[in-house]
């Protein structure tokens, strides 16, 4: 344990409020963790898989009400209005502890307050922060110790400082009326309340290292960004590292653990997954931007991920995984969920634990799923094949591009590059994209998620633009800003690139551009590929298709341009000048 009087007068006083009938100090042994699972089985809290096919492997149904992040019930409490922003919810600190103060009253009467150590990034690491979480949640503890490194060793390294983030978790009632998830950057504080999904509840993850972090980041000269890591590696054995923005469910996963096609495979081309979901960011020595992923596991969309399309994520579940709101096969005791294969199983608990009719089961219809859309594994990173040597760097890697992205079905291009940082943190700061099953909410709706950070910034939009307006400035040698888009559709509705392994083949046109070995078209969103630039051999796709996927269709970005105004203006007077110039200049270029 510990002497740390933060600590302990945090902890008593987090006690006095919530009345738990016991506290118990998580100490990252295997025997602990053991035992946590074994109470959990017993309690139903957890269903073990079969422990043959799926070692060590459980899964966790929560709430039907409780399945996905819950942005309108997601607050920043900072003193004044204006820090948060117009794009996040806002709450007073004083108002906001008041109000959950009564929820948290006596919550864990009854149950057990765990207290979870631990360290986002490799502890050694300077760019590796110290995180305590309070919770009654065995599902929490247990999803902790995959996804962050925790345990006794990190209250070693905290010692006697007050440099902690405080997170505080209750299930309370898993009331979707007063379920609330409130950061309060300015102490350093997390309460959420009446959830036990995911995002909501792993305080180390989203409200930590993305909003806590973002806010601590541009206090501190560095960035937290919703970015999955990867690293190239060419057939001469050199890595080049890429770090990529797409909002949930979007893709971070999936382009994180690529695996080449044949014809690269052959050459000796490999990709390396640093990391799928947080990158934090920070200006090295020798000028370059590098990377670290601050966690140590992956909590990944199940739907669609399968031997074809992801089998690095799938080789990564097939032990030491939770799984949350898939189905169970009932007749091996192992998990389904669409897309896996198309043998669904006939004997079958759906995601809510009723009995699931696979003869009812229609692919168009998502109400007849077994798996719920956002259901999801908690898998260690080691377990992934593809995991990247330096995964456990104590620096990081240095990156050579930064790839924007979002779904759209129309608008945005397979690949284009920005001019340069500030065209190209303008390029982020217009991002948009289809919203997904990650959120609660209507699916597929185009939304403006800027850098795929808008449910994921600690503070006010415009004062985040001019952070990277200002890091752009301070970067020796930046990395290069390219945006994706792996979803244009054909007139019926179907994705034309396809996608997944073949994404690599625009991964190598981008760090081509890095090197300079390749000239492209200039348009007036940035610089397009030539034809002849990517590489389609072995596909089914001929160049005219290519070529559409390349498009520039100036009217369609002429109609965006005033929904760009319109978010502009939603953000308020702190967005930067420099981006409604960049705007004015798409604008001028679009009209010539
Ligand atoms: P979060 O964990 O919510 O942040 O999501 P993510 O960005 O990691 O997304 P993920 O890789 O899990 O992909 C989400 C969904 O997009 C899955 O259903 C994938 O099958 C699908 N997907 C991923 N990459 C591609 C692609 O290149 N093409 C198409 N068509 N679908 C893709
Ligand atoms: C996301 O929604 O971006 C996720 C899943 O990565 S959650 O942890 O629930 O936020
Ligand atoms: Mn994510």
């Amino acid at each position: 344990m510990t002497n740390n009087r933060y600590v302990l007068n945090w902890i008593d006083e987090m006690a006095a409020l919530t009345k738990p009938d016991k506290i118990v100090w998580i100490d990252g042994s295997e025997e602990q963790a053991e035992a946590l699972r074994a109470e959990a089985v017993a309690s139903g809290e957890l269903v073990k898989l079969n422990p043959e096919l799926y070692p060590n492997c459980y899964l966790h149904r929560t709430a039907v009400n409780d399945v996905a992040r819950v942005e309108d019930r997601t607050f920043i409490c900072t003193t004044k209005k204006e820090d948060a922003g117009n794009i996040n919810n806002w709450m007073a600190p004083a108002e906001c502890y008041e109000k959950l103060g009564k929820l948290f009253r006596g919550s864990m009467v009854g149950r057990t307050m765990y207290v979870i150590p631990y360290s986002m990034g490799v502890p050694e690491s300077e760019f590796a922060k110290i995180g305590i979480e309070l919770t009654d949640s065995i599902y929490v503890v247990l999803n902790m110790l995959i996804m962050t490194r925790a345990g006794q060793h990190i209250l070693d390294i905290l010692g006697d400082s007050p440099d902690f983030i405080k997170g505080l978790h209750a299930r309370a009632d898993i009331d979707e009326k007063n379920r609330y998830i409130c950061h309060f950057p300015e102490d350093n504080t997390i309460w959420s309340v009446n959830s036990g999904y995911g995002g909501n509840v792993l305080l180390g993850k989203k409200c930590f290292a993305l909003r806590i972090a973002s806010y601590l980041g541009r206090k501190e000269g560095w960035m937290a960004e919703h970015m999955l890591i990867l690293g190239v590696e060419f057939p001469n054995g050199e890595i080049k590292y890429v770090s990529a923005a797409f909002p949930s469910a979007c893709g971070k996963t999936n382009l994180a653990m690529l695996i080449p096609p044949e014809i690269f495979r052959k050459k000796g081309y490999k990709v390396w997954c640093v990391g799928d979901d947080i990158a934090w960011l920070r200006i090295g020595k020798d000028g370059r931007l590098w990377a670290v992923n601050p966690e140590n596991g992956f909590f990944g969309v199940a739907p669609g991920t399968n031997e074809h399309s992801n089998p690095n994520a799938l080789a990564a579940t097939k032990k030491d995984t939770i799984f949350t709101n898939v189905a169970l096969n009932t007749d091996n005791n192992t998990v389904w969920w669409e897309g896996l294969d198309d043998n669904p199983p006939k004997h079958c608990i759906d995601w809510k634990g009723n009995v699931w009719d696979y003869t009812k089961y229609d692919k168009k219809d998502k109400t007849t799923c077994a798996a719920h859309p956002n259901s999801r594994f908690t898998a260690p990173a080691v377990n992934c094949p593809c995991v990247s040597s330096e995964f456990n760097s104590t620096t990081g890697v240095p990156i050579s591009a930064i790839v924007f992205g979002g779904r759209r079905a129309k608008t945005a291009p397979l690949v284009y590059q920005s001019f340069n940082w500030q065209h190209g943190t303008f390029v982020g700061s217009i991002m948009a994209s289809e919203t997904t099953a990650a959120a609660a909410g209507a699916v597929g709706v185009v939304r403006r998620d800027p850098m795929a950070m808008r449910p994921f910034v600690g503070y006010n939009m415009g004062d985040y633009f001019a952070h990277w307006l200002a890091m752009g400035k301070r970067i020796p040698n930046p990395p290069k800003i390219f945006h994706v888009n792996w979803f244009r559709t054909d007139s019926e509705g179907h994705f034309i690139w396809p996608g997944f392994g073949d994404n690599m083949r625009v991964l190598l046109w981008i760090l081509d551009r890095v090197e300079g070995k390749v000239d492209a078209k200039e348009t007036a969103i940035g610089y397009v590929p030539n034809l002849d630039d990517i590489n389609i051999e072995g596909l089914n796709l001929t160049k005219e298709t290519l070529a559409n996927l390349l498009d520039v269709d100036k009217e369609a970005w002429k109609q965006d341009i005033a929904n760009i105004k319109e978010f502009y203006a939603l953000i308020g007077d702190r967005v930067p000048a420099e981006l409604y110039q960049e705007l004015e200049a798409l604008e001028a270029r679009l009209d010539k």
